[in-house]
């Protein structure tokens, strides 16, 4: 029979890319989604007939308990949040509620309700957010610097004690940043590579640009997602941190797209002084010896074809937009 898995955040770009995956593995995959007057199903079109979608919301603890009583899941991937770091400093009580108080009642929702479930929980690097060693492992301290980032220590911890206090098979995937064309526009990946496309085909002149200064570990989502399925078919549950081990300037990044579009970044970025953050995660490089080791994961697609496929994406979605 085929195993069955249950996708919160689906419609998101991580979650969209577990859809797939988990499909070409013969799952039969259930997806949660919030009621919304538009729906937002734009990355999950093509697979919308192989899914199943259910009503539930991370604020509705009754919800998420009909959820999984309809699912009967095998595995639970819990990649529903507020994900936009910024927007944690001006709705940090509904940050709080989706991302840290919303795995509780998940975690609550499947205890009763499908207790023999396997849970993945999707922890972040923002959680290091001040670094206290270089790289970061899975036994280096959390110092968040954002709400988001605290909301994500909470939501990593809960997933723990619950394994610890009710055997469950429950691990915490401690994700480093992972970009593609289903990126998020405010993301700053996206962000660079939408306006190289517009700049390129002649519908802007210029990019505002926060901090170029600051460093990150990206990889692409595609291969991120397939840690969290690894994750989840071990003999018991841990956490693991995944991530590429390279570090790099968001300045690097523009630089990447720009020259990939056969243009000059200084010729059109400007720094707005509005969107440097309150405080900063000033540089994350992930060291992911455990999940190479144990879950023989390694990443498959380098920054380069990331930023070049994206910026590729951007370019053909604005030249149709055109015609
Ligand atoms: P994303 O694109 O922002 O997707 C977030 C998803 O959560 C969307 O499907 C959204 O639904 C859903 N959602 C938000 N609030 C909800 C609520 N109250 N109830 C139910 N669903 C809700 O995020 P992502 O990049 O795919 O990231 C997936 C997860 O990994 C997130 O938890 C994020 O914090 C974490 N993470 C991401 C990265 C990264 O670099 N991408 C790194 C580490 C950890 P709508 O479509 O209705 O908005
Ligand atoms: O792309 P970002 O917004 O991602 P951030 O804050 O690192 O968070 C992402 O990765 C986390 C994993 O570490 C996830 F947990 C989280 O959900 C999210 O997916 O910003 C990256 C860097 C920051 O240092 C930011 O200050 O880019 C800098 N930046 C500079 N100018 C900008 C901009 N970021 C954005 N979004 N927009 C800018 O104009």
């Amino acid at each position: 029979m085929a195993k069955r898995a249950l996708i919160t955040g689906i419609t998101g770009q991580d979650g969209s890319f577990l859809a797939e995956f988990l499909l070409e593995q013969g799952y039969d995959v259930y997806g949660m989604t919030r009621r919304s007057s538009t729906n937002s199903f734009d990355r999950i079109s093509h697979i919308i007939d192989k899914v199943t979608l259910l009503s539930g919301d991370l604020l509705d603890e009754h919800s998420l308990a009909s959820t999984i009583r309809q699912a009967r899941p095998d595995e639970v991937y819990n990649l529903a949040a507020q994900s936009f770091v910024p927007t944690s400093w001006s709705q940090p009580v509904l940050t709080a509620e989706f991302t840290a108080v919303g795995v509780s009642r998940l975690l609550e929702a499947m205890r009763s309700a499908k207790p023999d479930a396997r849970f993945y929980q999707a922890s972040s690097s923002e959680m290091f957010g001040k670094v206290q060693e270089t790289p970061q492992t899975e036994t280096t301290p959390f110092y968040p610097r954002s709400p988001y980032g605290v909301a994500k220590v909470y939501g990593h911890w809960i997933t723990v004690n619950y394994r610890e206090s009710y055997d469950l098979y429950a691990c915490s995937g401690i994700l480093f940043n992972h970009e593609s064309p289903r990126r998020g526009l405010e993301f700053v990946s996206r962000k660079v590579t939408d306006a190289v496309a517009r700049i390129k085909l002649g519908k802007a002149t210029e990019l505002r640009m926060g901090n170029l200064q600051a460093r990150r570990d990206w990889g692409h989502a595609a291969d991120y997602v397939r840690a969290m399925w690894l994750m989840l078919q071990q003999g018991r549950p841990d956490d693991y941190v995944i991530a590429t081990g390279k570090t790099r300037t968001v300045q690097e990044l523009v630089e990447t797209a720009f020259d990939h579009a056969g243009l000059r970044w200084r010729d059109h970025v400007v720094i707005d002084q509005e969107l440097i953050r309150p405080a900063e995660v000033d540089a994350l490089v992930g060291d992911a010896s455990k999940a190479r080791r144990l879950l023989q994961w390694e990443p498959c697609v380098s920054f380069h074809q990331m930023i070049a496929e994206m910026v590729d994406a951007d370019l053909a979605r604005h030249a149709r937009m055109l015609v």
